[in-house]
């Protein structure tokens, strides 16, 4: 990447560019002649790049140009839009800055023009009619955003409670009136029919205060474990409720904490203050599409990490939920149900069960709910892209559902992924409860230029449909919890996933001027972790469980195929190179196969384990799967790695699997995520906590949880060659100095408890459920406009185009036969 040294921070491309490409007159007008030389097209960095290289023979010209303001320009640039003749450039200088100019390539002249005329410019490609048609929907959720607040630097993104903080306590420092809001909601916070923290005695800033004070000074008097019951009653006659502590040191803590927020706040107190309030107590977690259920799942079309995530995260929650209540000294229990469909073609899985208790738990439940259309409940299982005309009617059934089990509302709701979050989006508006999405991976960016090619693949993904929902879903959210500064903005070279729908176009559909801001306070990272009962390291030989060893031994080393395992390891001493994942094409398995079958010094390290799919591709119902399962007997042919790699079939069960990533660390072998795309990647965190060395990509979630040649190390998945020598490099160090394998497990595991646990995260989640059950009421005519403009997008739009999804025709009843 260029450096910009001739581009003032203060000067804008279209400011800049005119002279620049002045100074570069002669070789620009060559370059802008190659770009328009096939037409009207779509151009990524790499053919801009291809293109000035042609036009540029000589390298040092080329090498002076790229360091200069147009080199800088020209690599910041994600695509450039060609309609002779102009081409119009989509500048991304910084995570979440976007600038679009246009440039005439006969005369040199630039335009900067705005993400709209940017958006109708490139539409032309590819619908001209549409393009140039006035009344085109457009949809700007942007325009609704007049009073919330908005974070201005890229490095703040993802930091939205802390930027909710700081707003807040400089509100309350600033005026006298801000703390009325603050009171109001406290009087509001009950428990079923309790009321707690304060009630009317206390209805204004100031008789708080006072009363704060008078409190304050009787407490000091009780020593600092007296039990809440023992003062309740003198506490309740000046205007307190339960939730202050169950101790009176507690209470006087959270009193203090109180005071200060009055008087002198700041963000630490704000976020502490917000994060001892009772706020929440039942939470519904969507997660829709299965199958989802807590055996025999995992390895099943379109089941993954998302199930494994949402089941960690429910026992974390639980747990942080019932510390709280008892230092609140609130005698109640939580209750989370997490909301998932019904399949009663459960193929052996619980699928079929309308309620479960959830494992590890005490208080939460998975509540499975059908799938019904007016031919009565689907039975089998439909893939998430095919997911859309069920949704409306399930949310309703669910609902209804919810509401008789929790015997009331919930605190919050959680969606998860686009249905998910759709659903939790529609029951929120409903109920109005406070909403919070995850995504864990947006399929926007998946697909390259799925937008605008949207026409082409909406028979098959049903995009127009998702990427609607997703949208509806995020301008709901009260918060989006991501996993990590990725998935919000990317990285300096990649837009994020949440930032791809800041502007994009539907051609013949409709054009988003303004889809989500990343710089919304309502993102927040929490990144997940993996269950330390399971995924610990294999130096703790106490704890390990020794009882699979004998079926461990038997799935890697066993000479004959079966169907669990193809392929063998004929050099059983040599380390072993692992890695664990659906079949999908994104998951890169082949890939990675490919790479080791190529690089001989590799393959003379150490040999390979895979665990991804199946084996037979009749069996599977996943349109990506059967072409990988395809791919990988011809890989095994080609390469000749009999002898030195072992495909294992998709494993379900985590406990056997924690072993498993312990076994290989025993052989001092490393785990592999080769995924061309990771949104976050749980198996590089299961495989860190295990002490064991990880390579994994450098496209997404794992560069961030990775820090390179220290906790592990990045790969591109694009350049296999690179990766694979990487890999050899590792373990060629390894062979020279014993103690290298050593450090590098050891600095995964401090990566992972300073940053990746599931504490650290329901810690986090519980405190943004509160503050932004604040954060709403107070923006509550800006979200109150919000919601209306969403409802009608989701009637006239979204609606609509569910039309477009077939329900399968075997659900359909028999036809009756004539007498
Ligand atoms: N997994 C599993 N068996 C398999 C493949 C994967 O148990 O055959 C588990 C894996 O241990 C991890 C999850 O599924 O917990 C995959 O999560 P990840 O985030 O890596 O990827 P996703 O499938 O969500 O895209
Ligand atoms: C989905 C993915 O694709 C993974 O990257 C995540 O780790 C998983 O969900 C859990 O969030």
């Amino acid at each position: 990447m260029a450096a910009s040294p001739a581009l003032m921070k203060s000067d804008s491309i279209a400011d800049n560019m005119p002279e620049a490409l002045r100074e570069r007159r002669y070789q620009m007008k060559r370059c802008f002649a190659r770009y328009l030389q096939q037409g009207k097209r779509l151009m990524k960095l790499h053919h801009l790049m291809d293109e000035l290289e042609k036009s540029i023979d000589d390298h040092a010209e080329r090498t002076q140009l790229l360091e200069g303001t147009l080199g800088y320009i020209l690599c910041s640039t994600q695509e450039a839009a060609v309609v002779p003749p102009h081409v119009a450039f989509a500048v991304r200088p910084n995570p979440g800055y976007w600038e679009y100019v246009k440039v005439n390539a006969h005369h040199l002249t630039v335009e900067g023009i705005t993400a709209t005329e940017y958006l109708k410019f490139k539409e032309t490609i590819y619908d001209d009619k549409w393009a140039t048609d006035e009344n085109a929907l457009e949809v700007d959720f942007g325009a609704l955003e007049h009073s919330t607040p908005h974070l201005t630097l890229s490095s703040s993104i993802g930091k939205g409670m802390n930027f909710v903080s700081k707003f807040l306590s400089s509100k309350l420092w600033a005026e006298k009136e801000a703390a009325k809001p603050l009171v109001e909601h406290m009087l509001s916070m009950k428990h079923r029919d309790d009321k707690l923290m304060i009630n009317e005695t206390l209805n204004t800033p100031a008789k708080l205060q006072a009363a704060l004070v008078v409190a304050d000074v009787f407490l000091s008097s009780f020593s600092t474990d007296t039990p809440f019951q023992n003062f309740e009653l003198r506490l309740k006659e000046w205007g307190f409720e339960k939730g202050w502590g169950d101790t009176a040191a507690r209470v006087r803590e959270t009193m203090h904490s109180l005071s200060e927020v009055l008087q002198a706040p700041d963000p630490v107190n704000v976020e502490n203050f917000f994060g001892r309030l009772p706020t929440i107590f039942n939470i519904v977690i969507f997660s829709v599409h299965g199958y989802f259920g807590q055996a025999n799942v995992l390895g099943l079309p379109d089941t993954g990490g998302q199930v494994v995530y949402i089941l960690d995260q429910v026992r974390a929650l639980e747990e942080e939920l019932l510390i709280r209540f008892k230092n609140q000294g609130l005698n109640v229990k939580p209750q989370i149900l997490v909301v998932t469909r019904l399949i009663p073609d459960a193929q052996g899985t619980k699928c079929n069960q309308e309620l479960e208790a959830i494992e590890g738990t005490k208080y939460s439940n998975i509540l499975r709910v059908p799938f019904r259309t007016e031919n009565g409940v689907l039975r089998q299982w439909v893939s998430r892209f095919d997911i859309y005309p069920y949704l409306e009617k399930y949310t309703q059934d669910a609902t209804t559902k919810i509401l008789e089990l929790m015997e009331g509302k919930p605190d919050l709701i959680i969606g998860n992924y686009t249905d998910g979050n759709l659903v939790a989006s529609l029951m929120a508006n409903k109920l109005q409860v406070t909403l919070a999405t995850i995504a864990h991976a947006l399929e926007k960016t998946k697909y390259e230029n799925s937008d605008v090619n949207w026409k082409q693949k909406d028979s098959k993904y049903h995009f127009s449909c998702q990427f609607t929902a997703d949208i509806i879903a995020m301008n709901s959210a009260d918060f989006i919890i991501t996993s990590t500064f990725q998935e919000i903005a990317g990285s300096k070279e990649r837009p994020g996933q949440y930032e791809s729908h800041a502007a994009y176009t539907l051609p013949g559909l409709y054009r988003v001027a303004s889809g989500i801001n990343v710089f919304d306070p309502k993102f927040n990272i929490a990144a997940p972790g993996a269950d330390q009962t399971v995924y610990f390291p294999s130096t703790e030989a106490q704890r390990r469980f020794t009882h699979f060893h004998p079926a461990i031994q038997e799935l890697l080393f066993n000479d004959k195929d079966n169907d669990e395992h193809i392929g063998f390891l004929e050099d059983k001493k040599k380390p072993i190179i692992f890695s664990m994942a659906r079949l999908d094409t994104v998951k890169n398995i082949t890939g990675l196969v490919e790479w080791y079958g190529k690089n001989e010094r590799l393959r003379s390290l150490v040999n390979l384990v895979v665990v991804a799919g199946f084996f037979d591709p009749s069996k599977s119902k996943d349109r990506e799967e059967t072409a990988e399962i395809r791919r990988m007997p011809t890989l095994i042919e080609k390469y000749r790695l009999k002898g030195h790699f072992r495909w294992i079939a998709a494993q379900t069960d985590k406990y056997r699997n924690g072993e498993l990533y312990r076994f290989i660390a025993d052989t001092r072998g490393a785990f592999v995520q080769p995924a061309l795309y990771e949104a976050f990647g749980l198996t590089v965190i299961e495989a860190m906590n295990c002490g064991l060395p990880t390579f994994a990509t450098n496209q997404g979630g794992p560069a961030e949880i990775i820090v390179d040649g220290v906790s592990g190390f990045h790969i591109d998945p694009h350049n296999g060659d690179e990766a694979s020598n990487k890999i050899a490099d590792f373990f060629q160090k390894c062979k020279n100095d014993d103690e290298y394998w050593n450090t590098v497990s050891a600095a995964s595991l401090q990566r992972i408890y300073e940053c990746y646990t599931w504490k650290i995260y329901a810690n986090k989640l519980l405190n943004m459920g509160n503050m932004y059950t604040f954060w709403k009421m107070l923006n509550c005519k800006e979200k109150l406009a919000k919601q209306r403009y969403v409802q009608m997008f989701y009637n006239l739009e979204y609606r609509n185009l569910v039309k477009t999804v077939p329900i399968p025709s075997y659900e359909l009843p028999k036809p009756v036969p004539k007498p």
